[in-house]
């Protein structure tokens, strides 16, 4: 077998739960942290002063950067404004309950000390820390479920990883011994020596030896309830679906999905990006998954000083003054039971043997009645969750018409909480 069986022998116990156990806490939370760090944030994805499209993570690969040349960049990566508390602080602040960062990108430079690759944060920088120690305990700290974002297959570093077709020099090796020696022990690294792991999130699929499949889905089980997606491979997958950039229209056929997508244009930290959502786009965002049933996993981009831009900062400040309003029309809730709104998003939450429905009004009526369709069941109360004010109802043949205030309670989205029977 390509690795020795002990290595990833499954514990029998380890994936017994169900899955529906393990996603309990996931699909409760509604909300995670996505972070993109690596050596490309030394110069925000720019080469020979020169901007490269596409994300910053990829500059390597759009730069055809050499492997020689690309490592003069690990040996500048010196973040000295990192602080892991503050990070961790950031997200929690934000409403986000979980954090996944990457490990290993494509580029091939492990963000910890990797004992399988010496191309890592400790042995070839001069910071010398084990940044994902320091995250790992920070979100134990303060209650932050913590996970790892893998570059399984490409891998522009390893003479065996895929991708790396531009620097002729690399003495090839067979991608299964590259699973062998790098991925395979880093990847039981990551998830036996650094605390409770959450998430494993794999990425870039590209078709591998069923042994080589075998072990790195196998190295899973080696934390019980780490929950992966579904970028292992094709006949993997995982535990939840992940759309990327684009919020599916209507609520997906999947039991349990996320959108990952960056406050900005790019993943990685960029000198010039000026792509950052506003917070109004990011807090719809939210509540747009949210009403949809799925998670939102919002990924900030350190630079290569270990902090963020002020444009995140500010903006996750912004959705956790919303979040500290309104996060329970967010979590725990499942999609909505209503037919699409013109006016906003619907969230929904079985409650004392009926049924609370957060109403989020994006558009708030001018005249001051707005209308709930396909609502015939008899309301309990319906109120403002921002001031808890009484909004007073009246059942319509076409729905419930609700009389509001003149002004609405929040500039981003208003939630109207409505408790109906059933
Ligand atoms: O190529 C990567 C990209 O750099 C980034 O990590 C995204 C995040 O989902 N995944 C791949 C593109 O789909």
């Amino acid at each position: 077998a390509l690795v020795s069986s002990t290595l990833f022998a499954q514990k029998p116990e380890s994936r017994e739960q169900t899955r529906d156990e393990r996603m309990a806490w996931w699909r409760e939370a509604k909300f995670g942290m996505f972070v993109h760090w690596g050596v490309y944030s030394v110069t925000g994805g720019q080469y020979k002063g020169k901007e490269l499209p596409n994300s910053a993570e990829w500059m390597m690969n759009r730069g055809n950067i050499p492997i020689a040349e690309y490592e003069k960049y690990a040996a500048r990566f010196n973040p000295v404004k990192f602080d892991a508390a503050e990070f961790v602080g950031l997200a929690k602040q934000a409403g986000m309950k979980y954090l996944v960062i990457t490990a290993k990108h494509h580029d091939g430079f492990s963000m910890f000390h990797s004992t399988a690759s010496p191309y890592n944060v400790v042995d070839a920088t001069p910071f010398k820390r084990d940044i994902m120690k320091e995250l790992a305990e920070a979100c134990q700290e303060q209650g932050i479920r913590f996970g790892f974002y893998y570059s399984q297959c490409q891998d522009w570093h390893h003479p065996g990883g895929m991708g790396n077709n531009w620097d002729k020099t690399i003495q090839r090796v067979s991608f299964d011994q590259y699973v062998r020696d790098k991925a395979a022990p880093e990847i039981k690294q990551l998830l036996t020596e650094y605390g409770p792991i959450s998430i494993f999130w794999w990425d870039t699929p590209r078709d591998m030896s069923k042994e080589a499949f075998d072990s790195l889905h196998s190295s899973t089980g080696l934390q019980p309830d780490v929950i992966t997606n579904d970028r292992l491979g094709k006949d993997y997958p995982g535990d939840h679906k992940t759309f990327e950039r684009k919020i599916p229209p209507q609520a997906p056929a999947d039991k349990y999905w996320e959108v990952c997508m960056p406050i900005s244009g790019s993943w990685g930290y960029k000198k010039i990006d000026t792509d950052f959502k506003s917070p109004t786009t990011l807090i719809r965002n939210l509540v747009d998954i949210a009403s949809k049933g799925g998670n939102y996993l919002l990924n900030v981009s350190p630079t290569g000083e270990g902090n963020l831009l002020p444009q995140s900062v500010e903006r996750l400040k912004l959705i956790g003054q919303w979040m500290k309003v309104n996060s329970e029309s967010i979590y725990g809730t499942s999609a909505s039971p209503l037919p699409k709104l013109a006016w906003g998003r619907c969230t929904a939450k079985s409650v004392d043997g009926g049924t609370m429905l957060y109403l989020h009004v994006f558009d708030w009526p001018s005249d001051g009645k707005l209308l709930v369709p396909a609502i015939k069941n008899d309301v309990r109360q319906a109120s403002l969750l921002a001031h808890g004010t009484e909004v007073k109802t009246r059942l319509t043949d076409l729905g419930i018409e609700l009389t509001l205030p003149g002004e609405a309670p929040d500039p981003y989205a208003s939630v109207i909480t409505i408790s109906i029977d059933g």
